[in-house]
């Protein structure tokens, strides 16, 4: 009825497999916003820039060791010190495309074997994406995209038990694509739900929180 409603960007979110395609395709969709006159903005979370993000890094780079614990609770506080700039950006009218998010936080450490629940709790809270574009590729397929890196989890057995857990965290802000595929046809299925979902969240649908 646009009575108590308010105009706002959306939170959308890629997620998927190392090489399933999630920068590539965020920074396409970034620019496919900005040229339909829609402000967007492109995030990436860890966020390697604050202190917090300094340390995930030296850790993902095997510069550093820490408890499987630490470094969860680790990626978690980086997402929760962007989360006041995330509400701000939101509530301006700033759609927000973001590479990697709680998921990625669930997923990568519970395949670790962490408890499933315990990885989500401190994620609880945090804004809850309107949408969740998953990349969905096989990790024999990513594996051919020119090869993994030197970052630690960058291992075959890895990232097949990251697919099962990312499989356990599906939900109905999901929107599952087939990676693939070639990345123009990617990109052509991803633009069709992510100005739908931006219309809408601009028409007034409210926010809403994280797992709660
Ligand atoms: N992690 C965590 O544990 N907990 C958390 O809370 C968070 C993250 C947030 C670093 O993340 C690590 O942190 C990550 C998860 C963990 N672990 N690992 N490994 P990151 O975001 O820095 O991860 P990444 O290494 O940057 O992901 P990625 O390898 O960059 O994958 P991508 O962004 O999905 O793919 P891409 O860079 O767009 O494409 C990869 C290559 O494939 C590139 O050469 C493209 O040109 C090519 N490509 C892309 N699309 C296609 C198609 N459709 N066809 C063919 N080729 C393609
Ligand atoms: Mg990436």
């Amino acid at each position: 009825n646009g009575h108590s409603s308010e105009s706002r960007g959306a939170l959308i979110v890629l997620e998927g497999l190392d090489r399933s395609g999630k920068s590539s395709q965020s920074s396409r969709l970034v620019s496919y916003l900005e040229g339909l006159g829609f402000p967007a903005e492109l995030w990436r979370f860890p966020d390697r820039n604050t202190s917090v993000g300094q340390m995930i890094s030296s850790y993902l780079s095997n510069k550093s060791q820490l408890d499987d614990h630490t470094i969860h609770l680790l990626f978690s506080s980086n997402r929760w010190e962007k989360r006041s700039l995330m509400e701000t950006k939101l509530k301006s009218g700033t759609t927000l495309v973001v590479d990697r998010y709680s998921y990625s936080g669930v997923a990568f450490s519970s395949a670790k074997g962490l408890d499933f629940d315990w990885c989500k709790a401190p994620e609880k809270g945090l804004p809850a994406p309107d949408l969740v574009l998953f990349l969905d590729i096989s990790p024999e397929k990513a594996a051919e995209r020119g090869g993994y890196g030197d970052e630690r989890y960058e291992q075959h057995d890895f990232q097949r038990k990251v697919s099962q857990q990312y499989k356990a965290l599906e939900d109905a802000s999901w929107k599952v694509i087939d990676a693939d595929q070639a990345i123009d046809e990617v990109e052509k299925q991803l633009r069709e739900v992510v100005l739908k979902c931006v219309k809408i969240c601009k028409n007034g649908k409210s926010m809403s929180q994280l797992w709660l």
